[in-house]
């Protein structure tokens, strides 16, 4: 399995992780994404969308970072991280398509604001990290109800959903994201996510650095 991804991104870090919390093994191949590599023709061939990660598997092409989790989890046959009864499997495919569609929108608001933007010389807007907290303190509150019964999103062990919701905010401290009210999620992020060994291994520091 080859991974065209960058791995200081929210989502290459997620596939990265995913798949070392799969088992499944993998080659990387470096898309710079600030020298925005993922626009080039030749990357466009692999992913018309402009955008990392992608997979390739012999001459099976996919895109779309949880698919490639859901892919290499189905292709392991490792059902402790990615399970095969049908509920189970349900409620895991839920929380991957609401990263997707809204953990991950919202979150990359404050990652830009504040990450991305003085990084490249230019002021966070505080007017549009205001007009997104009633979003992430609903999608945050939803975390954290379902983190104060639970150890894990899925139940008492890790699965891809716990590494595709934990991506969008890798960088939390440096983004600002406003953990404070939602306990339950930040004791998940910071004492369960943030101590598994496939997090410890993509490690990305402020400044979107892979070393300190
Ligand atoms: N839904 C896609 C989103 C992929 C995505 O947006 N990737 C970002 C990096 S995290 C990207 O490459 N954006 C293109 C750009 O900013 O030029 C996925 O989950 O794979």
């Amino acid at each position: 399995m080859k991974i065209h991804a960058d791995p200081i991104t929210v989502n290459c870090r997620k596939v990265l992780a995913g798949l070392q919390l799969i088992g499944a093994p993998y080659e990387l191949v470096h898309v710079d994404y600030f020298k925005g590599e993922q626009k080039g023709a030749e990357y466009a061939a692999i992913n018309p969308n402009a955008s990392v990660p992608a997979m390739v598997d012999g001459d099976f092409v996919l895109w779309e970072s949880n698919a490639i989790l859901q892919y290499a989890a189905e292709k392991s046959g490792n059902a402790a991280v990615y399970p095969s009864s049908l509920q189970a499997r349900a409620d895991v495919n839920r929380w991957l398509l609401w990263e997707s569609s809204s953990w991950f929108p919202c979150c990359y608001v404050y990652l830009v604001e504040n990450c991305v933007k003085p990084l490249l010389g230019s002021t966070p807007d505080p007017a549009l990290l205001e007009a997104q907290q009633p979003q992430f303190h609903k999608l945050a509150g939803i975390l954290d109800a379902r983190l104060a019964r639970a150890r894990w999103l899925c139940g008492d062990h890790p699965t891809i959903a716990d590494v595709a919701v934990a991506a969008p905010m890798h960088l939390h401290g440096w983004a600002r994201l406003p953990l404070g009210e939602h306990p339950h999620l930040a004791r998940w992020m910071t004492e369960e996510v943030e101590a598994l060994p496939c997090w410890q291994t993509t490690r990305v520091y402020e400044g979107f650095k892979l070393q300190p």
